[in-house]
């Protein structure tokens, strides 16, 4: 296993036949209990909340993704969103501790730390965590977690992890970062010193746009412990159907990436030499700020491409209204293209906040279509 490359594990960590059948394909245990041979004598199993077997091989998947190969210490919890998975790491803090956030993350996770753990007694404030000492302005006596996302929701903002990770530690702060955009395929977080890395499985790992979920991967057996813990006590678990659906999807995750990428990639090309767009963010061009910190930290810039059109908010809203192949919804990460503008969609409730996005902004997920039809589909829409 440990020799074994990404491609590899993505197939077969967690993923031996069955032991009683034989069956090339985890069995979706849908049980909601076992039996024991006596009180607490069982094989491993006692209630599906604790644990199911298609749940166990998922986080085996991922966590091995994320280098935490079995075995070694720590490994992942998987939940039934990624919301719920950072609410998880919300229930590592106690009143009083203060959390800093990337000043551009996703409206869902703001949300969750501004209106929900906030009246808990959780203090949080955002930082540009891009900038040089943005961190350290932001400290307080009590600061006990840094929230990075990177590539930030929507603004596709790099942050130096292992920047962040050497002024956080230095301080005795955790770091948690939110590895959506990115995924394991292109950026390994753990590696660079982050404390847990946390996903929106929603997104690129199910890639099928079929299921909503969430995991948190962490290397450290102490906090792997308390987050064992807090799943089971909270419990916001995936059912067994969902936990396949994650384990089929990630097989595929590298093919998807790539190809994911490439559009992408093109797409930013097209959008960026076009008079009828006024500004494109995508870490693959040369004219975005975290370009040379993207190509070193990531081995990939990923699918998403977001961009402003030359005529504004209303063409901002004509666009999204007129294309045929990018579907106007909220999400991402999955095979077929999605376009969206987030300050009225996934981004309402970072409105009037240091968080805000430009109204006119238009978010795409590039999908693996074929790319010259995503071109035109993009041609005909801007008009
Ligand atoms: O939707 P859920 O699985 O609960 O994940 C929340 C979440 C966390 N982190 C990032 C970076 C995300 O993008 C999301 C969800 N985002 C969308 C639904 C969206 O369209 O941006």
């Amino acid at each position: 296993m440990t020799e074994d490359r990404f491609e590899t594990i993505a197939i077969h960590a967690g993923q031996d036949p069955d032991p009683a059948t034989g069956s090339v394909i985890v069995p979706i245990y849908a049980t909601s209990t076992y039996v024991q041979e006596a009180p607490g004598v069982h094989k491993g199993y006692e209630y599906s909340r604790s644990d199911n077997p298609t749940r166990t091989a998922l986080q085996t998947q991922l966590a091995a993704l994320e280098g935490v190969l079995p075995g070694a210490d720590g490994g992942c919890v998987a939940t039934s969103s990624g919301l719920a998975a950072t609410s998880l790491i919300g229930y590592l803090l106690k009143p009083g501790d203060h959390v800093v956030i990337s000043n551009d993350a996703y409206g869902g996770t703001f949300r969750l730390f501004a209106s929900v753990l906030a009246d808990h007694g959780i203090e949080w404030s955002a930082a540009d965590l891009t900038l040089d000492g943005g961190l350290e302005a932001a400290l307080k006596p009590r600061t006990k977690l840094v929230w990075v996302e990177t590539p930030t929701n929507p603004l596709l903002r790099i942050v130096d992890i292992a920047k962040i990770v050497g002024v956080a530690h230095s301080v005795e702060a955790m770091v948690a970062v939110d590895n959506t955009f990115a995924t394991p395929f292109f950026q390994q977080p753990l590696e660079l010193g982050a404390d847990m890395v946390m996903h929106s499985s929603t997104k690129y790992l199910g890639g099928h746009s079929d299921a909503v979920g969430g995991a948190i991967i962490t290397n450290n057996a102490e906090l792997y412990d308390r987050l064992k813990f807090l799943q089971n006590a909270l419990g916001p678990v995936p059912g067994p159907f969902d936990a396949y659906l994650f384990l089929r999807g990630i097989k595929t995750l590298a093919v998807r990436m790539e190809r994911h990428e490439q559009n992408a990639s093109a797409i930013a090309r097209f959008l960026e030499s076009d008079s009828r767009v006024a500004q494109v963010w995508y870490p693959g061009l040369a004219s975005h700020p975290g370009h040379e910190l993207a190509a070193r930290q990531m081995t990939g810039f990923g699918g998403m491409v977001s961009f402003r059109p030359s005529g504004g908010l209303d063409a901002a809203n004509s666009l999204v209204g007129r294309t045929r192949l990018f579907f106007l919804a909220e999400s991402l990460g999955g095979v077929e293209s999605l376009i969206e503008t987030p300050a009225n969609m996934t981004h309402m409730s970072v409105d009037g906040t240091d968080l805000e996005v430009p109204a006119d902004l238009v978010r795409a997920s590039v999908g693996i279509e074929h790319v010259d039809d995503l071109i035109s589909d993009l041609d005909r829409a801007l008009g």
